[in-house]
């Protein structure tokens, strides 16, 4: 039977403190069942991956332990310190103002840890039982937030519209199948202790959430989780979420944002490698990256 009883509807139905006791209950169990799933890391690879799914249907996000050895994690971080500046961080700083972020582009992170990164293998295992079909990387970014700053999309959003909504924004019956048009990475290259640490805010179960007008979920709570060096938050296009700014006296945060998905027209990690650093990839790695092949009806469209 079609169920709809999620975050979104048990907040319209109560009155606002009662509201506010029920999705204190939703956050502190989504925790208990985080910790669950990550004490499963330890057991059987196939099972981890198998319940990994199963919670990102549920909520929309999943956080993966330990995806990028530590070794990988410090040598991005050091990158991402001395690495290429993207042309807006650099056009903001020309025009006299501070970016909200560094954004870096990949191109001298290196052969082993961009394969690492890109097709990195824990979370695949992931996605490809996520999109069905062949997929590719669309989008790949480092960077930091540094303390004091707003950080990057400190707004309430969804990567990209979902395709399904409903007449008063209410939920989607968890009944309805609805594809992910990408499903994003955020590979956390240093410890983040929730808000404090300018954890991403995120909404659980908000990729079944029937509206892509952001403004009739703005009072919804936001789950902030804290993340160690290494793990991964894989969620949704259509999952709400929300960047944090920085408190002053937090470390700054790193991050390799990457995204996969079918044929979508968007960025390509096609201009952000030198001619010499694509020359070294192996084939499946140039592949994933969509330079092998010209794939679906935008292929031709380079962002950069
Ligand atoms: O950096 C973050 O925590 C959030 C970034 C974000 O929401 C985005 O890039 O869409």
């Amino acid at each position: 039977m079609c169920q709809n009883n999620s975050i979104v509807n048990i907040m319209s139905e109560a009155a606002p403190s009662e509201g506010k006791d029920e999705v204190d209950s939703i956050h502190a169990e989504l925790h208990a069942r985080l910790e669950e799933l990550h004490a499963l890391s330890e057991a059987t690879y196939e099972v981890y991956i198998s319940e990994c799914i199963k919670f990102y249907r549920k909520y929309g996000f999943v956080i993966v332990k330990r995806t990028l050895p530590l070794d990988v994690c410090s040598r991005v971080r050091t990158f991402i310190d001395e690495g290429e500046e993207m042309s807006s961080s650099i056009r903001l700083r020309k025009a006299g103002k501070i970016p909200a972020y560094t954004g870096k582009l990949l191109n001298s992170v290196g052969e082993h840890d961009i394969v690492n990164i890109v097709m990195n293998m824990i979370t695949h295992s992931i996605i490809k039982k996520l999109i069905s079909s062949e997929y590719h990387c669309i989008h790949a970014i480092a960077h930091k937030i540094i303390p004091g700053h707003r950080g990057k999309a400190p707004f309430l959003h969804r990567d990209w519209p979902s395709p399904i909504t409903t007449k008063d924004g209410s939920s989607i019956p968890s009944c309805v199948h609805v594809e992910d048009d990408f499903i994003s990475c955020f590979f956390f290259l240093n410890s983040v202790d929730g808000k404090n640490g300018g954890m991403t805010g995120i909404v659980p179960e908000s990729h079944m959430f029937g509206s892509n007008d952001s403004s009739l979920y703005e009072s919804l709570p936001l789950y902030y989780p804290k993340v160690e060096e290494g793990d991964c938050v894989i969620f949704s296009s259509r999952t709400y979420h929300k960047g944090t700014p920085l408190p002053k006296t937090a470390a700054s945060r790193y991050i390799i944002n990457t995204a996969y998905g079918k044929t979508f027209p968007h960025e390509r990690l096609y201009s952000l490698l030198d001619s010499k650093t694509k020359s070294s990839l192996p084939k499946d790695v140039l592949n994933m990256l969509g330079m092998l092949e010209e794939r679906g009806a935008f292929s031709n469209l380079r962002s950069r």
